[in-house]
């Protein structure tokens, strides 16, 4: 992409109503712009990263074999009529007539309608295991909504729900999801802790939540100081092998880890003190096993192989995929802007013409950016007529990983800046050099 053809609009002031950082960061690099209350309009550079979480949380529910569907946001009220949690949701329901005044809602979270979609199709144990999950956009009419996409009233989210014979097999998707999870959290570059949580109105006996830890989180947590040495890295997780997602599951929640709702004081003290920490964290998802809560209270039955009519085991599984980016920003920024992961980065370079204008400038530019859409790279050159400074102040803030600097000085002597954005170290280079550097960089992302 061409700066000067592209729609970015960076704030130079920093907006007053906005109380951290991510969301400072978000409006000023021009990735949302506030609707209303808790909704926003994604704009380019938002859209772009939000795709980019939403494609790695496909590839990682595909690896474990779950499949992808599509609800509708706007759901009727008599599923939930059939739970019971139509009036047990409360406020945080937007509920809506139609126009012949049937009760209509704006769907905060899906179990009924997933659990009626595999009631009209699925009887026979035969099916089973089956996990079925979307991306959608959900929306809850929160007292506060704060902090920009943190906490929205419309959010997407990643949701998803097994279906099993027993409570073994449940609990194995359990372990499962807990697996895809990390394995998501860490492809953004994040540390996401799982924690004991409490089920809420969701419910369920075993819940855990995804806790990125930060200042600004709005999630009072205890852990012992182990749980954060760990991570799972790219070993070899074979999803249907049972034994191998426990062990996973019991090495990462294992030691004391828990929210405020969870939190025991006794049980807390029996960490060595040096290791007790306590501290704020940012909700980034959960994994809930509720057994047949729905399933009883909707019918979704299924015939076991003694013939006899069961109801099926269920879990939900949440990622706040809007929320992401905020903790993501959180995570990693500094004073001048965004510092994103390579893993979700909007574009994967920045090419700074130092000299618009200028012949040899802009040949090697026009160079390096055609190498790097050849190998189906994402560059964004900044071809305007601007000052370096601002050039260099609009890339910082949008917070690419990498930027090449290309000036008439540095070409005389054959070379271009190669620079990252995290250390802000900056290495001379032939051109050849800079693209074969930052194609190495993206090969494994
Ligand atoms: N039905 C279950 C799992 S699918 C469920 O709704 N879980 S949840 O309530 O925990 O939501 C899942 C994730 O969505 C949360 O962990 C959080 O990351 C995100 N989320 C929840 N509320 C909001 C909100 N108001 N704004 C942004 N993200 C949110």
């Amino acid at each position: 992409m061409r700066l000067s053809r592209y729609f970015l609009p960076v704030l130079k002031e920093t907006p007053a109503d906005a109380q951290i950082v991510s969301h400072r960061l978000m409006l000023r690099a021009g990735m949302i712009k506030q609707s209303s209350a808790g909704i926003y309009n994604w704009l380019p550079l938002g859209l772009k990263v939000l795709r980019k979480i939403e494609d790695i949380v496909h590839e990682e529910q595909a690896k474990a074999g779950h499949i992808p569907i599509l609800m509708p946001t706007i759901q009727g009220a008599d599923l939930w009529r059939e739970s019971g949690r139509y009036d047990d949701y409360g406020d945080e329901m937007l509920r809506i007539k139609d126009r012949h005044d049937r009760d209509m809602l704006f769907g905060p979270t899906n179990e009924e309608a997933v659990t009626d979609i595999f009631r009209s199709y699925v009887n026979s144990y035969k099916a089973l295991p089956l996990t079925l999950y979307q991306i959608q956009w959900k929306f809850r009419d929160e007292r506060r909504p704060r902090f920009g996409v943190m906490r929205g009233r419309e959010f997407l989210m990643k949701d998803g729900y097994n279906f099993d014979l027993t409570k073994e097999a449940a609990l194995h998707a359990y372990n499962r999801h807990l697996v895809t999870y990390l394995r998501t959290y860490e492809r953004m570059g994040l540390q996401a802790i799982p924690m004991q949580a409490d089920g809420g109105p969701v419910g369920g006996d075993y819940t855990h939540e995804f806790l990125v830890l930060a200042e600004t989180g709005e999630s009072e947590v205890f852990y012992d100081s182990d749980v954060t040495d760990i991570t799972l890295g790219d070993r070899d997780i074979d999803f249907d092998n049972v034994e191998q997602c426990e062990a996973v599951m019991n090495e990462f929640t294992t030691k004391y880890a828990r929210t405020d709702e969870t939190h025991d004081e006794a049980v807390f003290n029996e960490v060595p003190e040096e290791r007790r920490r306590s501290a704020r964290g940012i909700e980034v998802g959960q994994i809930f096993y509720f057994g047949t809560k729905y399933s009883d209270a909707m019918g979704a039955e299924v015939v076991n192989d003694e013939g006899q009519k069961v109801p099926v085991h269920m879990g939900s599984h949440g990622i706040g995929v809007s929320r992401l980016l905020g903790a993501i920003i959180e995570a990693s920024h500094d004073d001048k802007g965004i510092i994103w992961p390579e893993g979700v980065t909007p574009f994967d370079c920045g090419i700074v013409n130092l000299k618009q204008g200028d012949e040899e400038a802009d040949a090697a530019c026009e160079g390096l950016y055609d190498a790097l859409v050849a190998a189906s790279l994402d560059p964004l050159y900044d071809d305007r007529k601007e000052r370096a400074g601002g050039k260099f102040a609009t890339m910082d803030l949008i917070g690419l990983p990498w930027r090449i600097t290309v000036g008439p000085r540095g070409l005389k002597n054959g070379v271009v800046e190669v620079t990252s954005r995290k250390t802000g170290e900056s290495i001379e280079m032939s051109p050849e050099d800079a693209i074969a550097k930052i194609i190495a960089i993206y090969k494994d992302v």
